[in-house]
């Protein structure tokens, strides 16, 4: 018996639309990665120390103070690296290796859908990701260096451990990474010679390859979308997957979608966070953990989703 309630439509109805869909858009968000035990924005990971976490993901923070938003990206980098996809991750990736026409819009930047080997050319990265790192002077320097893992970034970001001495590796082993997300938990000083700088330029800081507020999305990211969004065919579905739908414009894509004649089917652990311009005739509600939902919406066209033990 599912665990998840639906509250608008019904999956035997969703199924049918499913199986004569052709083109498929998701919209993802926060809430897919969470039962990956990773925080969301708006719950308990929307405060980080005493840090609004929107506060810290802008170009001005940086300015400010680089080595405490160095210090909230190096945490969620290793979160993320610790964490591992769960299978609605996989679901979507074994849906896009089956319907050429899916295509997958992230705002996640935890590097878990690549992890769950969903297909590249069928992944948008609207806010970029946290693995890759870019020179802080985006127009001047241009250096990027991708799929960067390396954790810690510097030996200053590593998250502390409990424990006395964590460069033993049986210390390391025992000793707990300590919840620098907590105000109470004290953070390590640090200088600028601790932070990770550019080898081009060697003139700047490098930063995570995210999107922050302010910033314009991917150029690249943008012309995939609007090139299948230009293309004859209506879309037939949208998926909302775990996302509060308050930011721009990724929130704008639902409907975009609307616009070209797909039904949205919303998926989301609270029943109020509905996307911007309300319910149509034909939409479907399943409320609950998108790791359960989304591999039951997905099984009449993707079968049982394998979820490998660790990637
Ligand atoms: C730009 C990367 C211009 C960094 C992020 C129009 C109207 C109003 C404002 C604007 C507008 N257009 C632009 C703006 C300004 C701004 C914006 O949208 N502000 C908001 C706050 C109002 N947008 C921008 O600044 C964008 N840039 O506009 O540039 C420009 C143009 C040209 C040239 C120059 C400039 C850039 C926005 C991107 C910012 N970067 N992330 C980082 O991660 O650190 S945004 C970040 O926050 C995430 O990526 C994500 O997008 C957002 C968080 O939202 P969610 O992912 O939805 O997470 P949230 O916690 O809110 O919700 C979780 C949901 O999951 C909840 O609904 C919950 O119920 C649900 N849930 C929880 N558990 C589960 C679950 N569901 C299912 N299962 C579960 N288990």
């Amino acid at each position: 018996m599912p665990s998840f309630k639906t509250l608008r439509g019904d999956i035997a109805s969703f199924h049918d639309a499913l199986k004569d869909s052709k083109r498929v858009l998701a919209l993802c968000g926060a809430g897919l990665s969470a039962s990956s035990g990773l925080p969301t924005f708006r719950g308990a990971g929307g405060l980080w120390r005493t840090h609004d976490a929107v506060s810290l993901a802008t170009p001005g923070a940086f300015e400010a103070d680089p080595g405490l938003v160095w210090q909230f990206y190096g945490y969620r980098r290793h979160m993320a690296l610790q964490a591992q996809p769960n299978p609605a991750h996989h679901a979507l990736a074994e849906l896009a290796r089956r319907m050429p026409g899916f295509q997958c819009l992230t705002q996640n930047v935890d590097g878990l859908s690549q992890r769950a080997e969903h297909p590249r050319a069928q992944l948008q990265l609207l806010h970029g990701t946290l693995f890759d790192l870019i020179c802080a002077n985006k127009r001047g320097c241009r250096y990027s260096r991708v799929d960067d893992f390396t954790d810690p970034v510097t030996p200053a970001l590593a998250v502390p451990t409990s424990g006395a001495d964590p460069t033993t590796n049986e210390a390391r082993e025992v000793a707990q990474d300590l919840d620098i997300s907590d105000i109470n938990v004290p953070l390590p000083g640090l200088s600028p010679e601790d932070l990770p700088r550019c080898p081009k330029c060697k003139k700047n800081l490098l930063r995570p390859g995210v999107v922050w507020f302010g910033e314009q999305l991917p150029v690249k990211v943008l012309d995939n979308i609007e090139e299948y969004l230009d293309e004859e065919e209506k879309i037939d579905l949208i998926l909302v997957i775990g996302t509060s739908a308050k930011v721009y414009p990724a929130a704008g894509y639902v409907g975009r979608a609307r616009d070209h004649g797909a039904r949205v089917a919303v998926i989301n652990m609270d029943e109020n966070d509905v996307p911007a311009g309300g319910w149509k005739e034909g939409d479907w509600f399943f409320q609950g953990d998108a790791a359960e939902i989304i591999p039951a919406l997905l099984k009449p066209t993707i079968g049982e989703v394998a979820v490998p033990a660790r990637v």
